[in-house]
């Protein structure tokens, strides 16, 4: 049981247990792609305080088995974790070979035999092989793939939700967002959860009794049911709560930041409102709102509203979970979208953060791109980003002056009277457009023979810049 599993991994007062990370590249993947979506596991793997020691991965056209990998691959697998690499030697029974329930009270010592055995019988190119504890999976993994690893392997199997999940569980400080995430938990427990397999037998807790002909696995799933039903129940009355909080202050300007976790948003919410919120260099270190005003303050207030971050593969019950906290991002006025400009990987962290986005409904929200974290860009980076991402602000959260100048957009974009305005956009310079939404509230898109023609509302400022940035530079 992963969360079970997990936890008892985790709380055996061993440090850092060590991990192997796989994947499967699929053909629409790339390598550099493959790359940055393992190291990102990686990243998440130390987060949860695993240390990562090994990559494995294969070519496959899909994951639809019930095993992910081809049979020599198992048996690779199987050389880093100590397992037999097959999946019929848990089964078979009487064969003296660890079942199911003897594997759970296998000693270590066992398992390093097994592991000295499997390494031996391989060619012996690059032994040893460091031994891993825990087996990553780059992917979301069915219930049966899951299992089926853990008896190939004979250790613990994650995969990218269970990982993601079990960050936010331990980041999760206020009771919204804890009840949040563990809605998500119990969702995901529950097909996962085993008649007789230990699993269940953990859930259960001995509270209860069975209902006529029921048996203890629908039992459990029944107890799961109701538990969501319960935590939902006291999640919507906080939510009541902080929607009467958010439809009071509705009058007031407000900036939410938002972007791909540990892009810096907390630094520049830290930054703009001189508050101490919570930074670190780790994945998901915010899971809560923050809400504070920018500073040095201004007459109206502007609010700034700090939002969890956004990962490739997010789980989706964990987006259906966070849906009022994200809620605070479409009742924005402004959306700054911070991406790390010094991630190789940018493209995708934009297109991750705009997908959630679009999904919770905030992308009409007009939106500042922030390039953050300039300071670990060269001038050539510079110069191939502005290229890149025409008008997104090139800034370090971390520079005052930098912090300064954004303070001062702030004050100017909510100051300046809304105008009305009609802008053509040549179809050569479908950017821009991409821009005008960005930045504007179409009112009116109409394609034409030479390109499109906007009728904008916007600050008067915006207008100005976007007409600038359409003029023909020669
Ligand atoms: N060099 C540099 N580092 C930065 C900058 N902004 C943030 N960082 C670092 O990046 C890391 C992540 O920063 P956070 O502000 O916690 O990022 P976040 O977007 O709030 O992350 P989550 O809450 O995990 O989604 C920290 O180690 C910061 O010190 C910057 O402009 N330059
Ligand atoms: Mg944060």
């Amino acid at each position: 049981m992963a969360f079970d599993l997990t936890s008892r991994l985790l709380t055996t007062g061993e440090d850092k247990p060590t991990a192997v990370v796989v994947a499967v590249q699929l053909p629409n993947v790339t390598d550099e792609e493959l790359d940055s979506s393992m190291s990102e596991l990686e990243r998440l793997a130390k987060t949860m305080g695993l240390d990562p020691v090994g990559r494995m991965t294969q070519r496959r056209a899909g994951l639809a088995t019930g095993v992910v990998f081809g049979e020599g691959k198992l048996e690779e697998l199987a050389s880093w974790t100590g397992g037999t690499g097959k999946l019929e030697a848990y089964v078979k029974p009487g064969t003296k070979k660890r079942d199911e329930d003897d594997d759970e009270d296998l000693e270590d010592d066992d398992r390093e035999d097994a592991g000295d055995a499997a390494a031996a019988s391989d060619d012996g190119a690059e032994k040893p092989a460091p031994r891993a504890k825990v087996v990553l999976v780059d992917h979301d993994l069915s219930p049966t793939q899951q299992r089926n690893l853990e008896k190939i392997t004979g250790v613990v199997v994650l995969d990218r939700t269970s990982v993601i999940l079990e960050i936010f569980h331990r980041h999760a400080k206020t009771r919204e967002a804890r009840l949040q995430v563990e809605i998500a938990r119990l969702k995901y427990l529950s097909p996962r959860l085993r008649e007789g397999g230990g699993g269940g037998d953990r859930v259960r807790g001995g509270v209860g009794a069975k209902g006529a002909g029921e048996t203890t696995l629908e039992l459990d799933r029944r107890r799961i049911r109701d538990r969501i039903a319960e935590l939902k129940q006291e999640l919507s009355q906080i939510e009541g709560g902080s929607k009467v909080r958010r439809e009071r202050r509705s009058d007031l300007p407000t900036v939410a930041l938002v972007g791909y976790t540990n892009a810096g948003k907390s630094s520049l919410m830290r930054a703009l409102t001189s508050s101490e919120v919570y930074i670190a260099d780790k994945l998901f270190a915010t899971l809560d709102t923050t809400i504070r005003r920018l500073a040095p303050a201004t007459e109206p207030p502007i609010l700034i509203t700090d939002t969890v971050g956004f990962i490739k593969k997010l789980p989706h019950d964990l987006v259906a979970s966070f849906r009022s906290t994200l809620d605070e991002a479409g009742d924005a006025d402004l959306l700054l979208h911070v991406v790390d400009a010094a991630d190789p990987a940018i493209a995708d962290q934009l297109a991750v953060t705009r997908t959630v986005l679009a999904e919770i409904g905030a992308d009409a929200v007009p939106t500042w791109l922030v390039l953050n974290k300039i300071d670990c860009v060269d001038e050539a980076g510079r110069a191939a980003l502005t290229d890149h991402y025409p008008g997104a602000l090139q800034l370090s959260a971390k520079d005052r002056a930098d912090v300064a100048t954004l303070r001062e957009k702030l004050i100017e974009h909510f100051s300046g009277a809304l105008e009305e305005a009609e802008l053509e956009v040549p179809y050569s310079m479908q950017k821009v457009a991409h821009l005008i939404h960005e930045r504007t509230t179409v009112l009116s898109e109409t394609h034409e023979d030479a390109g499109t023609r906007f009728k904008v509302r916007a600050p008067g400022r915006v207008i100005e810049s976007l007409r600038d940035t359409l003029k023909p530079t020669n």
